[in-house]
């Protein structure tokens, strides 16, 4: 038998990356992608002094000025396109750009600054786009629980809320993973 005749036929799906500068979105996106991620870095300069707080991200020399771009097949015939976006409110004139056609996000957040992604989630919320929060945890920053971060950011309980380490391919891969299947329960209907 022709085992090929039943396969699925093959989806795409688009899914940003999003969330405050510095948090983590060029490495997630560089960790889970199979191909090279695309990557739009400039160096921080001095110029940048008094305008980005890379206090939490001292060996940070670089920032993400358009985008980021990679892609991870989630399981056969299920890829995945992953845009990452700017951390920069200055930049905020892409995300427009970047948020169409997507399907859901992923809102990274550090714990030590949760209001830098409080502009991502109202984005995302106004647009009735679903998104999941995946916490970074970076080394030496004070461990919360999920319900804590939910309370937080004042999330919908029904947000998930997950935590990653964004260097780590199966860690970063579990925050994708969580928002498929958030966005997948979303478009179900009920029972
Ligand atoms: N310890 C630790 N460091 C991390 C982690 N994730 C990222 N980093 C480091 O934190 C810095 C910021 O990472 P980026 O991935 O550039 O952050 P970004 O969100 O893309 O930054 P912008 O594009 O400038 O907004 C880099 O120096 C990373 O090596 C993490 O999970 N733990
Ligand atoms: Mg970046």
């Amino acid at each position: 038998m022709d085992s090929q005749r039943f396969s699925p036929d093959p989806v795409a799906i688009k899914i940003m990356v999003a969330g405050g500068f510095g948090v983590g979105k060029t490495t997630l996106v560089g960790a889970v992608s199979e191909i090279r991620p695309l990557r739009t870095e400039a160096m921080i300069t001095e110029r940048s002094e008094g305008v980005d707080d890379i206090g939490h991200v001292k060996d940070k020399s670089t920032t993400t000025v358009a985008m980021d771009f990679g892609r991870i097949t989630l399981r056969e015939g299920l890829s995945v396109y992953l845009f990452g976006t700017p951390g920069q409110d200055r930049f905020w004139f892409m995300w427009d750009e970047l948020a169409t056609g997507a399907l859901g996000a992923v809102v990274m957040a550090d714990t030590r600054r949760l209001a830098d992604c409080f502009s991502s989630v109202d984005y995302f919320e106004e647009r009735g786009l679903p998104f999941v929060v995946a916490v970074n945890c970076f080394d030496g920053a004070k461990r919360y629980d999920v319900d804590s971060v939910r309370v937080a950011l004042d999330l919908d309980a029904r947000v998930p809320v997950v935590l990653c380490d964004a260097r780590r391919r199966e860690s970063a891969k579990n925050a994708l993973v969580t928002l498929v299947r958030h966005v997948l329960e979303r478009t179900e209907p009920a029972a």
